[in-house]
């Protein structure tokens, strides 16, 4: 259920920095089934768009006076919810992903070179990329670093070779996949027409995690997208490539850090704004996260500025130091990790919080704690499929839903909306 991020790129861009920002938090496994004991999967928390649905609770207790006002020193600053996983302070809701620290972009990699088929085995199950890019253009196409800061031109050069880099080792993925074995292979679902052939594709990438559905939408964007002449059993290398692109675009949307933007020249992240880009310092990140869990500063990530709170304990350097992160932050308008985790999720993926409940008037679980999920599913998602989604046993047996802000009674194909409170009937 959980949305699996993959940060990829070439060596030395900041992947690994992103990640252990992004991943900081500690956080208790058991809670996150896709926490393996792989070092390079790990939680990062998303703040939802909207308030938390506690916000709405509170307004209702205080309307009926069955609740006083949060106090000014409240640590929870109002919230009431009880999250089993993430956090909520002041309504701001944090909702876990998965994210994936893919190393070994090389070139070849989609052959074998490298980490190889390890590469390829962790951007299997992932919804979505971030190609970190270096937009200080500092490093070569490996990650050597070249010395001297590169020109604007030198700069959005390089940042455009690596984006080609990443597509062309996906292309050839994928088109690698679909060419062995594939005419012998598609003749044989020549009779079930472009149904037949849609599984058939599906089948031979079901390694990569593709749905159905999925493999239905690139090949439409495939079919509008230059003419096809021959039966597909007559389809080369070539148009097997074609097919692999807009395969690729469908399943793995690719998002872009512009990383280092610290320290890249002015106008290389405007250039990529034809793309879904964000500017990232992921560096001063992981300094600003590792200060305020030691207690120095007061930082949130996707905050634009922070606060010194054991001004006692710094030195003159630190002092300096966080002078100018204060700076930057402020001119760059924060670090760019938090906003691109939102657009990804959000954006990109359009994906929703709704909060299942078992008690549709107090919006509490069995046991009597508030609004302790907060459900990351795709828009419009039925409330059966949500039910599913909470326990195969609830999905199986759905009776009815009960909005828990409107009261109303909804059936299996109802669908909810960002922020949505839902109560599930079922047979037991
Ligand atoms: N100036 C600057 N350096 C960064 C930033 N993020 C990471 N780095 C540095 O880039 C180098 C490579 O980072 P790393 O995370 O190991 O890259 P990876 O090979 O892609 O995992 C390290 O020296 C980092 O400190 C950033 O936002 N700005
Ligand atoms: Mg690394």
């Amino acid at each position: 259920m959980h949305v699996r991020i993959g940060l990829v790129g070439k060596p030395n861009v900041g992947k690994s920095t992103f990640f252990s920002a992004a991943t900081l938090a500690q956080v208790d496994i058991a809670n996150y089934p896709f926490c393996t004991i792989d070092p390079n999967v790990g939680v990062a928390f998303v703040e939802a768009r909207l308030p938390c649905a506690c916000l709405s609770l509170r307004e209702k207790l205080e309307g009926e006076g069955r609740l006083t006002p949060p106090a000014p020193d409240d640590p929870r600053k109002g919230s009431l919810c009880e999250p089993r996983t993430g956090t909520c302070i002041g309504h701001r809701r944090s909702v876990p992903v998965a994210l994936v620290d893919v190393a070994g972009l090389v070139p070849g990699a989609s052959e074998g070179r490298g980490r190889g088929n390890a590469f390829l085995a962790d951007l299997a199950h992932c919804d979505v990329l971030i190609q970190v890019v270096d937009a200080a253009g500092t490093t070569d196409e490996e990650g050597q670093y070249l010395g001297a800061a590169a020109t604007l031109e030198d700069a959005s050069q390089r940042v455009e070779a690596e984006i080609a880099f990443l597509e062309s080792e996906l292309d050839a993925w994928i088109g690698g996949l679909l060419n062995e074995g594939w005419n012998r292979g598609v003749r044989r679902v020549q009779a079930e027409g472009e149904k037949g052939l849609v599984s058939f594709i599906h089948e031979r990438l079901s390694g990569l995690g593709a749905t159905p559905p999925q493999v239905a939408q690139a090949m439409a964007h495939f079919r509008e997208h230059g003419p096809v002449e021959n039966q597909p059993w007559d389809w080369g290398p070539d148009v097997l490539q074609r097919l692999g692109q807009s395969l690729r675009l469908h399943l793995f949307p690719i998002v872009y850090a512009a990383n280092k933007a610290d320290i890249s020249p002015p106008g290389v992240v405007e250039r990529l704004a034809h793309r879904t880009v964000v500017a990232c310092m992921a560096d001063m990140e992981l300094a600003l996260r590792r200060a305020n869990d030691s207690g120095l500063i007061s930082y949130r990530p996707g905050d634009v500025s922070f606060e010194v709170t054991s001004q006692a304990s710094i030195n003159d350097a630190q002092q300096k130091a966080l002078q100018h992160m204060q700076t930057k932050l402020a001119s760059m308008n924060g670090t760019g990790l938090a906003r691109l985790l939102d657009t990804v999720l959000f954006d990109r993926l359009n994906r929703i919080v709704v909060y299942p409940v078992s008690d549709e008037t107090h919006w509490v679980d069995g046991e009597g704690r508030v609004l302790p999920d907060a459900f990351v599913v795709p828009q419009s998602i039925h409330a059966k499929a949500l039910a599913s989604l909470v326990h195969t046993d609830l999905g199986a047996g759905f009776i009815r839903g009960v909005d828990g802000r409107t009261r109303r009674v909804v059936g299996a194909e109802h669908e909810l909306g960002d922020g949505d409170v839902l109560k599930i009937h079922a047979k037991t």
